[in-house]
């Protein structure tokens, strides 16, 4: 395997001092070694990763310098459009290395959001013109592989690629994490929101965790899964998913139960959201100001004022809560009252060892969504 400390060595000496990038779980180690080691101004966990293709971009015109993007494979649809039309060499040709996590790749089992991009990652970036490696997990390899990268890059002013594989990083825990001080967790606070809810409100959850929490949490509590729609893949698109709905579904109330990663991705939303102005349309985001269904790399979520944010944006209410009670007494509110509103929930970090994934498809998913949406 390779080790996290010398693989970055090996980029350091090449030039490479800026990382941005969207954290994946196949990445989370070496993710874990730069956040300890590069200083805060060089290392940028971006919005989203067409983003992190823009912050290398800019740093390449004001150092001359080649920065890093890392991304897992989902991520490689955001960044398309400022790889075809900003760093691609018939246009700005800004040399650019891609670190990108291969989930799903052939062979390997994963779940199912992750089959088909596994399946297209090495045809998308042939279609991109993007040449790649697959990134080995010994240093002399990786050596050989990084020149070759190098050496192309510079000469043709373009992007590289370095695909990785499942286990190539050795393990690197993060040193310098900070403690947070919120009580609920992310389970918590779903069992407490399914507990407020009506029979026919309808959920639809966030990527991640927070779809395989809710559903389990629906098994546990001996509820059927028909009102809620998991958006296992498409991080970010939660909301909008929630949105179409509440505008085409006036007489039931729809709850998004969104992470602040997922929300931060595509911000945007909110304005679309405010605009639109669905009385139905009720927002919750469970705020931990981490990635963590990948690994628990921060977030801006503490920064940002969620709240502030959803206001500017015309939504009708929002709230921010952090204990039990609060939680209950503004769901209650958020039930009765107009929307479009929202409530930050500001949780802690923390989820079940054996937390599982759906054991339904999503098709079935869909269909009996679908069904409970008609009835
Ligand atoms: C476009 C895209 N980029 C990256 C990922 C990988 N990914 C899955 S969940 C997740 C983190 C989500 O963070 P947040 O919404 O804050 O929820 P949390 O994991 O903290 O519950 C990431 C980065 C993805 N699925 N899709």
């Amino acid at each position: 395997m390779l080790n996290c400390k010398k693989f970055y060595e090996l980029l350091v000496d090449r030039g490479i001092d800026f990382f941005t990038g969207v954290p994946d779980s196949l990445l989370k180690d070496f993710n874990a070694y730069i956040m300890d080691n590069v200083k805060k101004n060089n290392h940028i966990i971006a919005a989203n990763e067409g983003a992190s293709i823009a912050l290398t971009t800019g740093h390449y015109l004001a150092t001359k310098k080649i920065g890093l993007a890392y991304m897992q494979n989902s991520g490689l649809g955001n960044a398309i459009n400022p790889l075809t039309s900003l760093v691609d060499p018939d246009v700005y040709g800004i040399p650019t290395l891609l670190l990108i996590g291969w989930r799903g790749e052939p062979g390997e089992k994963d779940a199912p959001q992750h089959v088909k991009q596994g399946r297209i990652t090495l045809k998308i970036l042939d279609t991109l013109e993007i040449p790649y490696d697959i990134l080995p997990d010994t240093i002399e390899d990786a050596t050989i592989i990084l020149n070759k990268a190098f050496t192309h890059m510079n000469k043709f002013k373009a992007p590289y690629a370095l695909v990785v594989r499942k286990k190539t990083f050795e393990k690197y825990e993060v040193k310098n994490k900070t403690e947070q001080s919120y009580g609920l967790s992310r389970e918590d606070v779903i069992k407490l929101i399914l507990n407020e809810l009506n029979d026919d409100d309808i959920v639809i959850s966030t990527t991640g965790f927070a779809s395989r929490e809710l559903f389990e949490c629906r098994e546990q509590m001996n509820q059927d899964h028909h009102n809620d729609f998991l958006t296992i893949g498409s991080m970010g698109h939660a909301s909008q998913i929630a949105l179409g709905i509440a505008m085409s579904t006036s007489d039931r109330q729809v709850f998004c139960l969104d992470g602040d990663g997922s929300l931060i991705m595509h911000m945007g939303s909110l304005g679309i959201i405010g605009s639109k102005s669905p009385k139905n349309f009720k927002h919750i985001i469970l705020n931990n100001a981490a990635h963590e269904s990948v690994g628990g790399q921060p977030t801006v979520g503490f920064e940002v004022d969620i709240v502030s944010m959803a206001l500017s944006c015309k939504y009708n209410v929002a709230y921010r809560v952090e204990t039990n009670t609060e939680l209950i007494e503004k769901m209650n509110l958020l039930k009765s009252i107009e929307g479009p509103a929202l409530l930050e929930i500001r949780i802690r970090e923390g989820h079940r060892k054996d937390l599982g994934r759906p054991t339904t498809s999503p098709k079935e998913n869909k269909e009996k969504f679908m069904n409970f949406l008609s009835t």
